[in-house]
């Protein structure tokens, strides 16, 4: 190789590490969330699991993907609601099973296990009422002790997964993504793929999210933050942007067209289930 050749290469190189640093995802093609006929699909389970935390049996979904397999071992995604949300609301509005079998006909997601769950760890976890009470808001935050002692127990005692962090994710919508940043990375050590999609107030402060930016790099695979430019929620998304620049950590942030509601947040899973349990 010539010296010039050498630098040329060097230079490619260089642009093409740089292009996936900035990687920056557009809109899904049209019909990613339409159902389409000779595919394989995957399974939705309900389970129900003893919570010790809320002193309940509490009900989850769970997507097995399409030739799901007791011999084989699968990371494992838990994609959670909003506050008018529940177990369901994904599974309504998102449909996240016809997103991923698309995706798997295609090749283009790593078999994985979604886990839907109720994140309002409380007696009555029903969206009635006044959803905006603080013991129904504080449920949210409860939610942490019955995802990590009670359901990531179950999931995996039930379930072909794989235990360690590097093949566990979470990501959700708005007190979802909120929760999905205050969990995942209050929990590094469980969690290595994070995702907040228009994520609420309920996000911490970004000096108390990540107080130590050195370890936080070292230890994520994958922190993805979204939002649509018409929401109201974006400075919360903006306030935790802004830490992450300052302090150099490594994330995609994806600012697109749309409000509050499940356009953005189908485009959102349609991308980030592309990039979790994946080699960048
Ligand atoms: C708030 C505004 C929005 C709030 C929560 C939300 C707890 C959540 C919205 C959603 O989940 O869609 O002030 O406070």
């Amino acid at each position: 190789m010539t010296h010039r050749t050498f630098i040329l290469f060097f230079v490619l190189l260089l642009a093409c590490l740089t292009t996936n640093a900035q990687y920056q995802p557009g809109p899904a093609p049209d019909g990613f969330d339409r159902p389409q006929v000779g595919l394989e699909h995957g399974k939705i389970d309900t389970i129900h699991y003893e919570s010790k935390t809320v002193g309940k049996t509490r009900t989850a979904l769970i997507y097995t993907p399409p030739g799901y397999l007791k011999t084989k071992k699968y990371p494992v995604l838990y994609l959670l609601h909003g506050i008018g949300g529940d177990e369901f609301e994904w599974l309504r509005n998102g449909r996240p099973e016809v997103i991923m079998d698309n995706l798997y006909a295609n090749k283009k997601a790593e078999p994985m296990i979604i886990v839907l769950p109720n994140g309002r760890a409380m007696a009555n976890d029903r969206a009635t009422g006044n959803i905006m009470a603080p013991d129904k808001v504080q449920a949210f935050a409860h939610f942490e002790d019955d995802l990590i002692k009670d359901l990531i127990p179950y999931v995996q005692q039930h379930y072909s997964t794989y235990k360690d962090r590097e093949h566990r994710a979470i990501a959700g919508l708005s007190m979802g993504g909120g929760q999905s940043l205050n969990f995942g990375l209050g929990n590094l050590n469980i969690f290595a793929w994070i995702g907040g999609f228009s994520s609420a107030p309920n996000t911490k402060q970004p000096t108390e999210l990540i107080p130590n930016p050195t370890t936080t790099h070292k230890q994520l695979k994958l922190l993805w933050i979204s939002c649509g430019t018409e929401d109201n929620l974006m400075p919360i998304t903006s306030r935790t942007v802004d830490y992450l620049k300052e302090n150099k950590i490594p994330h995609i942030f994806l600012k697109e067209p749309g409000g509050h509601d499940f356009k953005v947040w189908k485009n959102d899973l349609y991308h980030f289930s592309q990039l979790v349990f994946k080699d960048h």
